[in-house]
């Protein structure tokens, strides 16, 4: 059985690639998918991928994620990410390492976008790179659980 990393998305991401292009770009959750799915395959990973507009289902899944012995979490929190206590609360419950992503660069937005309680739980933060960065959340969570690409010494 591969090991399973879980990618969550919050709120109106499933939205992405046909709103707010000037913000968030024309790619689609469904190209995210297929990103991710790439570049974890290249760890020997298989994927999770959800999105949910609700709160307590990414709660639920952090827990599943835990519970399935998945390698990690990659979380865009979306419209959570400042105000969620119960998903900085499953994060610090579980114990899995969790890469926090952000399509945009938040600290360069609105500063009611910039104090995020994920990051208080997360091993490692990345934002502002596009959906890229869901792609390089999966290379820093190998990086910190010391897994190399397949088929390299
Ligand atoms: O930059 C990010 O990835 C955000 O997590 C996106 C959230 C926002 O609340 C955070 O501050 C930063 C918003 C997600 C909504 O996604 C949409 C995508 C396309 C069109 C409309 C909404």
């Amino acid at each position: 059985m591969p090991h399973t990393v879980y990618v969550l998305n919050g709120p109106n991401l499933n939205l992405l690639g046909t709103r707010e292009p000037e913000k968030y770009g024309r790619a689609t959750l469904a190209d995210v998918e297929k990103l991710v799915r790439a570049r974890a395959k290249e760890f020997g990973w298989a994927v999770e991928f959800r999105q949910s507009n609700h709160e307590g289902d990414i709660v639920d899944w952090i827990q599943e994620a835990a519970a399935k012995r998945a390698v990690g979490v990659v979380l865009n929190p979306a419209g959570h990410t400042t105000t969620s206590v119960a998903i900085l609360d499953a994060i610090l419950g579980v114990k899995l390492p969790t890469i926090e992503v952000h399509i945009t660069n938040i600290h360069a937005r609105e500063s009611f976008r910039h104090d995020s309680y994920i990051s208080k739980g997360a091993r490692g933060v990345i934002c502002g790179l596009g959906i890229a960065g869901y792609a390089l959340a999966i290379e820093g969570l190998a990086a910190l659980v010391g897994v190399r690409r397949k088929g390299k010494a």
